[in-house]
């Protein structure tokens, strides 16, 4: 048995939060922080069960999404079914499952969710035009990864509890990052590592937290993030762009050149091309370890 649970660095947690000290000691440094009493005032922190969800939306018709790496030809993000809102809840009731709803977008599928939440004043620009859902079933995880659009989260968790693990953006290699891609290697599992196969892991410096509902998680821009659903959660992102222009040309270039290139040769490379970025992710990562010597 290689593989074992490792715990990282806290994050900070505190009770309330000014928005002078957000963007002293967290937005400018860019540190994550979790402020544990954030949006018990809020409408949704008391509307918001699975029945509520259940009840008034359950007849969307929702993406679901699992965990399993993409193989040969398949496109990196394809749902594994569709359901409507209400069929998925009764599986998240019944117990794990690792299937997921990933960017319920809002706006466009249930509007009406606008009247229960607020833009906090924190002293960014918030990107009023996509707030989204999160749903994810007991056990059930997300792979570790960051945000094309390099935007600092703001993640709220409303039902359930989840760890959550951040890394900053510079330990890419560390965390086997696989080139033409904003995902690690699928395989790792951060909270189990496998230290003997992916060894430059043990230099990574990652930070965590179980986030309880009314939580609402800092999540800077470019961090990555690895979550594992303890139970059944619904949790909200907004989300708010850096003014970098360093990160908006990345983001420009992930979106116009890195994603179409790597769409383009998984459909003609299949599988060769996913085991030939794995396999420099691991190249990289053992000379990141080497140059730590
Ligand atoms: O909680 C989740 O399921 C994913 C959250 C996430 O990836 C995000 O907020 O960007």
């Amino acid at each position: 048995m290689t593989k074992e649970h490792v715990s990282y660095e806290q994050i900070v947690r505190v009770k309330h939060l000014s928005k002078e000290n957000f963007i002293r000691l967290y937005l400018k440094q860019e540190k994550p922080v979790v402020v544990e009493n954030f949006t018990q005032d809020w409408p949704a922190y008391q509307k918001w069960s699975l029945d509520y969800f259940a009840n008034n939306y359950g007849d969307v018709v929702v993406p679901l999404y699992n965990s399993n790496p993409a193989k040969g030809k398949e496109p990196s993000r394809k749902p594994v079914k569709h359901l409507p809102l209400k069929s998925y809840i009764d599986i998240l009731k019944k117990g794990p499952t690792d299937l997921r709803i990933f960017f319920f977008n809002i706006l466009k599928k249930a509007p009406n969710l606008q009247e229960d939440f607020k833009y906090p004043d924190l002293g960014v620009k918030f990107f009023k035009k996509l707030p989204v859902l999160f749903f994810g079933g007991e056990n059930g995880k997300v792979l570790l990864h960051y945000d094309i659009d390099f935007a600092n989260n703001f993640h709220f968790n409303f039902i359930g509890e989840k760890k959550i693990i951040l890394f900053p953006h510079e330990q890419k290699r560390l965390l086997y990052h696989v080139p033409y891609s904003i995902v690690s290697i699928e395989e790792i599992e951060f909270d189990y590592p496998d230290y003997k196969k992916y060894p430059a892991l043990k230099n990574a410096e990652g930070y965590e937290v179980t986030l309880k509902p009314g939580e609402m998680l800092y999540i800077p821009s470019g961090y990555w993030h690895y979550i594992r659903y303890q139970t059944p959660c619904v949790s909200l992102t907004l989300r708010s762009f850096p003014k970098s222009l360093n990160k908006t040309l990345q983001f420009v270039k992930n979106l116009a050149f890195t994603m179409p290139f790597d769409n383009l040769m998984r459909k003609l490379k299949g599988q060769s091309w996913i085991d030939y970025k794995n396999q420099k992710a691991i190249s990289n990562a053992q000379k990141a370890i080497e140059e730590r010597k």
